[in-house]
């Protein structure tokens, strides 16, 4: 028996990188909202001009908030052009690599766009080498290679305080990171995580039998070998309904990420403290709850406690997951966040699309776009 060779390697998610109209309140509601520690900031007081950025953690997940103050440069105005486009978004799903150099030219040589040569930021912490390639969109992956830095983000970053004393940690890694694109190019983007990345197709996904049932959306997952990296692509579909994906493409102004999903470990605990800072998460009608126990069996979460807190549950051969979603963080329907606590299971709530299209439908309802 032969091994195939990880051609591609990657050690996990780096970090999600937005561009945002005002990163020092995203800092705010991130620390607050989210439980997560700024530990990082960049910024006029330390050299950089004309743009701020602070970085928060969560266990391993990384947020990285950025905003323009004055763009003098074809990066800053790339950034308040992303911000005047799109809103709030994600510019980078940014990948850890052993090996940049190596990982890029991979990347170029099965098709990928390259748009920024494998370059060295260096201090006092180390080096870090990084590369860029585009995806979706405008948005980027970044491939980083932070070997023997020991720094608190990147070189020309320094160390910060905490916004607000850290409480009990609400997540410790993302999960998965969602795109949306156009009608008809799922299929075109899977591919090029294929060939690009070498990354393959899990069996989670949603064809036109669901599609055209209820969910007005096709989706599809791709994954590294280790399945530390997970990304969906949804493409939206003709169905009863004006689709989300739709909706999505039409706020942003074009393909985007959609959904970041967060892993917890105690999701109870997670969605009472978000909801207690003002965080607000889609509804579930009672009715999810009245018949859950007949197909979903028990859970570690008393079924009332999931009604409280209108979490859904989804099973599979392999196990069980715990899952909720946030309504869109920002005033465009666009960007939202996902809890997911699994147990076994590595799927994505396949059993609960039904229920789930339908809070994001009646949400469309009441913004008027359905
Ligand atoms: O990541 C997923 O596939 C699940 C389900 O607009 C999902 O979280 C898919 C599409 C969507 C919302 C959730
Ligand atoms: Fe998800």
């Amino acid at each position: 028996m032969t091994q195939t060779q990880d051609n591609f390697p990657v050690k996990g998610m780096d970090a999600v990188v937005f561009a945002v109209g005002n990163a020092k309140q995203a800092a705010h509601y991130y620390s607050t909202a989210f439980g997560m520690k700024l530990v990082a900031y960049s910024g006029p007081e330390n050299g950089s001009r004309e743009t701020a950025s602070y970085v928060l953690e969560s266990g391993n997940a990384r947020f990285v908030f950025t905003s323009v103050i004055k763009a003098d440069s074809d990066r800053a105005r790339f950034l308040e052009r992303h911000v005047a486009a799109h809103g709030d978004g994600a510019i980078d799903l940014a990948i850890e690599v052993p090996d940049a150099r190596a990982a890029y030219e991979y990347a170029l040589a099965h098709g990928a766009t390259g748009l920024e040569e494998p370059y060295e930021l260096k201090d006092e912490h180390g080096t870090v080498v990084i590369a860029s390639i585009a995806t979706y969109g405008e948005t980027r992956h970044s491939l980083v290679e932070r070997t023997g830095y020991d720094g608190p983000y990147l070189p020309g970053y320094v160390a910060r305080e905490p916004i607000v004393e850290p409480g009990a940690r609400r997540f410790q890694a993302i999960d998965h990171c969602v795109g949306n694109v156009e009608l008809g190019k799922m299929n075109e983007w899977v591919a090029f995580y294929n060939n690009v990345m070498g990354f393959t197709n899990m069996k989670e996904f949603v064809g036109d039998d669901i599609a055209t049932e209820y969910s007005a959306l096709m989706s599809k997952v791709v994954a590294d070998g280790t399945r530390k990296v997970k990304f969906p692509l949804n493409e939206p579909a003709i169905a009863k309904k004006k689709s989300q994906i739709d909706e999505y493409l039409e706020f942003y102004g074009g393909p985007g990420m959609q959904h970041i999903a967060l892993a917890t470990n105690d999701i109870v605990a997670t969605v009472r403290a978000m909801r207690a800072a003002g965080v607000e998460f889609l509804n579930t009608p009672d009715s999810y709850y009245d018949t859950l126990g007949e197909w979903a069996g028990e859970t570690r979460v008393p079924v009332e406690t999931l009604r409280e807190l209108k979490i859904l549950v989804d099973r599979d051969e392999d196990g069980y997951l715990l899952q909720i979603f946030t309504k869109p963080v920002q005033d465009r329907p666009t960007v939202f966040f996902e809890m997911i606590e699994r147990h076994g299971s590595m799927g994505f709530g396949k059993g609960n699309f039904k229920a789930l299209f339908e809070a994001i439908e009646r949400e469309q309802e009441r913004r008027g776009n359905l």
